[in-house]
C-alpha cells in the first residue's frame, strides 16, 4: 500500500481509509483532486480523477522513478500499474491486460497513451533498430487513429467514436517485437449527420484546414468546412483541436509508419470524395429522379478512380434479383436515393478505417516468431473504449457503447468483487461476503438469446414486409414488460419525459438512459446496395479496390441474411471479453469531475454518482478484509524456501504447507497470512516485498554453492 505522500495529501490508497465509507471515500478523493494528486489506489486498481489540465508527472524523471519499482514504493500512478503489469508479463511469462473504463470524457484515452509511452519508454534499452521501429509504429498509430476515429461530442472535444484494444507482443527479453490493434464499431453514422455543437471526425477538418493548397485542389475541395454538407454542421464548433497541425501530425505520421505515398494520396482522396458525395442532392420530377450537384459526382468519379456514369447510375439505380432470377435495374425514389447516398458515405469511411488499422497491424505483426528460439511470446494488452454515454437524444449507436461498457463492467464484477470472494470460500479462508450490485441482469436485457432486446430487433429487420421501428418498439413493450431495468411509457404513463411510440428506457448502472427508436432498425439493418460495393471493386485504383472485395460477388451470389450491426457488435464484444478475461487484468477506473472540463471543479454528486456506480466502495471492502498475494503452497516453497533455514535445501515435515508455516513463522509474518486448503494467502504486498529482497540477497550464495557441489568440491 502506497504511503509515501505527506498526509496532507490525503490517503493514497483507499484501503487505508480509517472507516469504509462513502462520505470518506469522497473526502479523499476530492483532497487529493485539489492537492493535485490526481491518481489513488484501490490495491492494484489505479482510480484516476480527469485533471482537465497539464500536469507535470509524465516526463522521464518520474518514468525512470517507476521503473522496475514494486507498486508502494512511490506515490500512485498509471506508470506504477504499467510497470506491475509488465513486470508480471516478463517474470512470470503471464499475459496481462490494462482495462481502462469510466464515462465519456473521464480521462481513458488518455490514460492510455501514458502507459503506451511508459511501456515504450523502459523497453529496449540497447536501442534494437528493430525493437525501436515496432515502437514507433505503435506510438504512432495513436495520433493516426484518433485522428479517423475520434471526433468532438457534446461531452468531449477528443471523444473515441471506435473502441480500441490494442496487444503489445513480447520477446523473451521483455522487448516488444510487435502489436495488433482490434477496432470496434465504428460510430459511421456520425460521418453524414452530427448532434447541434458536435462535429464529424476530426480527418475531415484536418484535411480541409491542414491540407497544402497544391492537395486541396488537387482533390477539388476549398479549405472552408462549411461549403460540404457534411462538415458544415462542425465547422463553427469550438474545439481545442488544432485541426491544422494535428493534419501534419497524422501525414508525417503515416509516413513513419510506412504507409506509401501512394496509400496516402488515395486516404485523402477517399476523405475528399466523401465531402463531395455529400453535396450530392437529387430531384425529382414526380417520375424520374436527377442529380443535382454533376461536378461533385464528376469529382468522385476522378477521386476513386470509376467512370463518372457509373458513379451516377450507382447513385440513381440499383440492381435487383426478381423472384424468378431475373436481374433488372430499378430507379431509386428520392428519398431511397438519399438513403443509398448516405450509407455509401459511411460505408467508405468505415472501410477506410478498417483498411487503415489492418495496414498497421499488417506492419506490426510479429513475423517469423519461432518459441524454441525466442522463448513464450508474451503480451501486454490495452483496452481504451467508448465511456457510457447519456446525451439529450440517445440513438442505436449509445445503445451499442453503453451495451459494451455493461459488459466491461461485469468482467470487473467478475475479476475483481466475485472471483476473489469465490476463491475464499473455496480455499475455506473466513469471509464476511460483501454485497454489491451485479449488473448481469442488464447484460442478459441486452443479449439474451430470443429474449433480449438484440434479438427483438434483428426479428424486426429479419421480417419480410414493412416492419418499423414503432412496431419493433411494440414488440419490445410487450416481450419486456415485466423486466426490472427496461420501461416503457406505455407501462408508466405518469412519466410525461418520454414519447411513448418512439422511447423506451434503460436503467443501466451507470444511469437511465432514454433511447430513440427513430433509426433503430436501419442502422442494425446497416444495409448498401450491391451497386456501390461492385463501383469500388472496379475502381482502378488498388488502394480502393482492395478494401472492397466483396463487389466481386454479382447480385444473385449476395447473401440475403448477413447478420446484423448489433449481432456483429454483440459478438465481436464477447470475443474481446472472452480475450481479456484469460489474462491477468490491471484496472484503470476514470471519473470525470465536472461537466465543465474545468481543472478546479469537484462536482460531488456527480462524482459520487460515479464511485457509486464503478463498484470502488465495494472494491476497497473486497481489497480490505482480502489478501493481495496467493500462491500454491509448493509453488510458494519453491521460490522462498531458501530463505528459512527448515526448509532449506528440503523440509523434513509432513506436508508444504507445514514448510510454508516454517517460513512465515520464522519472517515473523503470521499475522499477515492466512492458509488455505490449497494456498497462501498473504494480506500486504510488503511481506512479499521482504521475502524477495532476502531471496535476491542470498541468491550469489546459492550460485556458488551450486557451483562448488557441481565441481565435487562439496
Ligand atoms: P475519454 O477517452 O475517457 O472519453 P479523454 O482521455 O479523451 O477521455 O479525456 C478528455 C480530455 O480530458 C482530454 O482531451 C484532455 O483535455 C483531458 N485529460 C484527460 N486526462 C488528462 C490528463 N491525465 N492530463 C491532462 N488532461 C487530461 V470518450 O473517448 O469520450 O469515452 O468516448
Ligand atoms: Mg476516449
Amino acid at each position: 500500500m502506497a504511503e509515501l505522500e505527506g498526509l496532507e495529501f490525503g490517503k493514497s490508497d483507499f484501503v487505508l481509509l480509517d472507516e469504509v465509507t462513502m462520505e470518506q471515500f469522497m473526502d479523499n478523493l476530492k483532497l487529493r483532486f485539489e492537492k493535485g494528486r490526481i491518481y489513488t489506489y484501490i490495491g492494484e486498481v489505479v482510480v484516476s480523477v480527469n485533471p482537465y489540465r497539464e500536469m507535470d508527472i509524465y516526463g522521464k524523471d518520474t518514468i525512470d522513478a517507476y521503473r522496475g519499482r514494486e507498486l508502494y514504493e512511490n506515490p500512485p500512478h498509471l506508470y506504477a500499474v504499467s510497470d506491475a503489469a509488465y513486470k508480471a508479463m516478463k517474470r512470470r511469462a503471464k499475459d496481462t491486460c490494462i482495462v481502462i473504463s469510466g464515462e465519456s470524457g473521464a480521462g481513458k484515452t488518455e490514460a492510455s497513451k501514458h502507459i503506451m509511452q511508459y511501456i515504450a519508454a523502459i523497453t529496449n534499452p540497447s536501442q534494437k533498430a528493430e525493437v525501436e521501429s515496432v515502437k514507433n509504429v505503435l506510438l504512432k498509430s495513436n495520433c493516426v487513429l484518433e485522428a479517423f476515429g475520434n471526433a468532438k461530442t457534446n461531452r468531449n472535444d477528443n471523444s473515441s467514436r471506435f473502441g480500441k484494444y490494442m496487444d503489445i507482443n513480447f520477446n523473451f527479453n521483455g522487448d516488444p517485437t510487435g502489436g495488433h490493434i482490434n477496432n470496434y464499431l465504428l460510430e459511421k453514422s456520425r460521418v453524414v449527420q452530427q448532434h447541434e455543437g458536435e462535429r464529424n471526425f476530426h480527418s475531415f477538418y484536418q484535411l480541409l484546414r491542414g491540407g497544402s493548397e497544391e492537395m486541396l485542389k488537387s482533390c477539388h475541395l476549398h479549405n472552408d468546412p462549411a461549403l460540404y454538407l457534411y462538415t458544415r454542421e462542425g465547422s463553427a464548433a469550438t474545439t481545442s483541436n488544432n485541426d491544422r497541425m494535428n493534419h501534419k501530425a497524422v501525414m508525417s505520421a503515416l509516413d513513419a509508419i510506412g504507409f506509401l505515398p501512394e496509400e496516402i494520396r488515395s486516404i485523402n482522396q477517399i476523405l475528399a470524395s466523401i465531402l463531395h458525395l455529400g453535396n450530392v442532392s437529387f430531384a425529382s420530377d414526380g417520375e424520374n429522379i436527377k442529380i443535382l450537384g454533376l461536378d461533385s459526382v464528376k469529382h468522385i468519379s476522378e477521386l476513386t478512380a470509376t467512370d463518372p456514369d457509373s458513379v451516377s447510375k450507382s447513385l440513381l439505380f440499383r440492381t435487383v434479383a426478381t423472384g424468378g432470377g431475373e436481374v433488372i435495374e430499378k430507379g431509386h425514389t428520392e428519398q431511397d436515393a438519399c438513403f443509398g447516398r448516405n450509407a455509401f458515405a459511411k460505408a467508405l469511411y468505415e472501410r477506410l478505417f478498417g483498411w487503415i488499422v489492418s495496414r498497421i497491424n499488417g506492419i506490426i505483426e510479429v513475423k517469423d516468431y519461432n518459441p524454441v528460439l525466442h522463448g513464450k511470446n508474451t503480451v501486454i494488452g490495452v483496452l481504451d473504449i467508448y465511456g457510457f454515454e447519456i446525451f439529450d437524444s440517445n440513438s442505436f449507436e449509445q445503445f451499442c457503447i453503453n451495451y459494451c461498457n455493461e459488459k466491461l463492467q461485469q468482467l470487473f464484477i467478475e475479476l475483481i468483487l466475485q472471483q476473489e470472494q469465490d476463491e475464499y470460500q473455496r480455499e475455506g479462508i473466513t469471509w464476511q461476503h460483501i454485497d454489491y450490485f451485479n449488473n448481469q441482469i442488464i447484460v442478459g436485457l441486452v443479449e439474451q438469446q430470443h429474449k433480449g432486446i438484440i434479438s427483438i430487433l434483428d426479428e424486426a429487420c429479419l421480417t419480410v414486409g414493412n416492419v418499423t421501428d414503432t412496431v419493433c418498439l411494440e414488440s419490445m413493450n410487450t416481450k419486456l414488460a415485466q423486466h426490472p431495468h427496461y420501461t416503457s411509457r406505455k407501462f408508466n404513463p405518469s412519466d410525461k419525459s418520454m414519447d411513448f411510440q418512439k422511447h423506451f428506457r434503460i436503467r443501466h448502472y451507470a444511469g437511465d438512459v432514454t433511447y430513440s427508436v427513430d433509426g433503430f432498425l436501419e442502422k442494425n439493418k446497416d444495409l448498401l446496395f450491391q451497386d456501390f460495393k461492385r463501383l469500388m471493386y472496379n475502381s482502378t485504383n488498388p488502394v480502393l479496390k482492395e478494401m472492397w472485395p466483396d463487389g466481386q460477388l454479382s447480385i444473385t451470389e449476395v447473401t440475403k441474411r448477413p447478420l446484423t450491426a448489433a449481432t456483429l457488435f454483440k459478438n465481436s464484444i464477447v470475443a474481446l471479453v472472452d480475450k481479456l478475461a484469460c489474462k491477468e487484468p490491471y484496472y484503470v477506473r476514470c471519473i470525470k469531475p465536472n461537466e465543465m472540463k474545468s481543472p478546479v471543479l469537484f462536482d460531488d454528486a456527480r462524482c459520487e454518482h460515479q464511485v457509486a456506480y464503478l463498484g470502488l466502495l465495494e472494491n476497497v471492502m473486497v481489497r480490505r478484509a482480502g489478501f493481495a498475494y496467493r500462491q500454491l503452497y509448493a509453488r510458494f516453497l519453491q521460490r522462498y524456501k531458501m530463505t528459512c533455514e527448515y526448509t532449506w535445501p528440503n523440509h523434513l515435515m509432513s506436508s508444504d504447507r507445514e514448510a510454508v508455516e516454517a517460513i512465515i513463522t520464522q519472517h515473523g509474518f503470521h499475522d499477515d497470512v492466512a492458509y488455505g486448503h490449497t494456498k497462501l494467502f498473504v494480506r500486504t504486498p510488503r511481506s512479499l516485498f521482504t521475502l524477495e529482497q532476502e531471496r535476491a540477497a542470498l541468491l550469489p550464495i546459492l550460485v556458488l554453492f551450486l557451483q562448488k557441489v557441481w565441481r565435487g568440491a562439496l
